[in-house]
């Protein structure tokens, strides 16, 4: 029998590394969308692209944009995917009250386009699409699930909404099998340097080590449902492998302040945060989610999925990956 084919958007992201390990270790051959940029930079894939048994072999990337649609259908017709995991986008929020017209373009037109081109695939196709807690932002009910009514309080959260019902209306409509994976914060060590729990874990080892004093951060009394992203992408595999399309929750069902994430990352090397953590209004957004918090029940009944690592212990984890990083290479930061 011949490989599973899937193809990745954003496959250079937080996301994107860990669902092409995940893959390649389930027998997969692996295509990935990449964008063109002045300096290269896939340093979360890079570990496969130079080991000889993978790169070029089964796992391939290719240059195109999910603005450019026309690249999107020939790369298709090309690759044949069984799998698509559509992970690609515009991903922070605070930023998307700055460049929101670019937010919405990748992020909900460039969702619509993709399921165009789906629609006109030979082969069945399942496509899993990257939704997001954001799309409750002020929810009327807590903990939040696949029945919650949608109210976004960012224009990112507006995209990954309207990019949402449209997956839900081409299930419907078309009959294609496309799941929304409705994820809550998911971290780790790969996750980028202006997410703030990456810009804490990374704080607190660089504090460590004495080559930085001082955090600036927005305001503390944020709460998250913080999980553990490797555990989040084999959520989205296991929804592509049911007969029947759906839309899933992921999230720990815990909701914790920011103030407790500073307390777990900074106690893991002995600090106290407070007399690090310096008050920036930069980083205060115009509109914030009230505390966001999931029910992840459909996804434990249906899927067999529930998060295992807790905030605790992805901030310990987190701080623990960066203190190694910084000793294994102390000149680079
Ligand atoms: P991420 O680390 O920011 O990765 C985003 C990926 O999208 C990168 O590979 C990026 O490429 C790519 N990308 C952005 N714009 C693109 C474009 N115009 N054309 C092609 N590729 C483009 O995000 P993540 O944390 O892995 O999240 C994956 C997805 O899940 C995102 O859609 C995010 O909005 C959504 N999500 C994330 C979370 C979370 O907590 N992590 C929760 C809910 C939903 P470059 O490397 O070239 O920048
Ligand atoms: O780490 P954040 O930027 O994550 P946010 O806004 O929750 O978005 C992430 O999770 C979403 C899922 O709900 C994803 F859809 C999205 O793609 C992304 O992955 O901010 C978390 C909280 C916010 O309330 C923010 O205002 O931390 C607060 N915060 C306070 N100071 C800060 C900072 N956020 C950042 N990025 N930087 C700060 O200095």
């Amino acid at each position: 029998m011949s490989a599973p084919v899937a193809f990745i958007t954003g496959i250079t992201g937080q996301d994107g590394s860990y669902l092409t390990e995940l893959l390649l270790a389930r027998g997969y051959v692996v295509h990935g969308l990449v964008r063109r940029a002045s300096l290269f930079n896939r340093s979360r894939i890079e570990h496969l692209r130079h080991d000889p048994a993978i790169g070029g072999r089964t796992l391939l990337l290719h240059y195109g944009d999910l603005n450019d649609t026309t690249s999107l259908r020939r790369l298709f017709r090309q690759i044949r995917p069984t799998e698509v995991y559509h992970l690609a986008g515009q991903s922070h929020v605070g930023l998307s009250f700055e460049i929101p017209e670019a937010t919405c373009n990748e992020v909900a037109n460039a969702t619509l386009g993709l399921l165009e081109s789906l629609r006109d695939q030979e082969q069945p196709v399942k496509l899993y699409h990257a939704s997001s807690s954001e799309i409750f932002g002020a929810p009327a009910a807590a903990p939040q699930n696949e029945d919650t009514a949608l109210r976004p309080t960012s224009p990112y959260g507006c995209a990954k909404a309207f990019a949402t019902n449209l997956c839900r209306v081409y299930r419907d409509a078309y009959g294609l099998f496309v799941c929304n994976g409705i994820a809550f914060n998911h971290e780790s060590p790969r996750r980028g340097e202006n997410f703030v729990t990456r810009k804490i874990s990374l704080a607190a080892a660089r504090i460590a080590r004495g080559r930085q004093s001082e955090l600036p951060l927005g305001h503390l009394d944020a709460a998250r449902d913080w999980g553990y992203a490797p555990e989040y992408v084999d959520g989205m595999w296991r929804a592509l492998q049911q007969e029947r399309a759906g839309d899933y929750v992921f999230a720990t069902g815990e909701s914790r302040t920011l103030g407790e994430f500073l307390d777990a990352a900074f106690g893991a090397v002995g600090r106290d945060w407070r007399a690090h953590v310096k008050f920036e209004s930069r980083f205060v957004r115009p509109a914030e989610p009230v505390r966001l918090v999931g029910d992840a029940t459909r996804a434990r009944e249906k899927l067999g999925w529930s998060a295992q690592t807790k905030m605790s212990a992805l901030a310990r984890l987190m701080v623990e990956a960066d203190l190694a990083a910084l000793d294994a290479s102390p000149e680079r930061r």
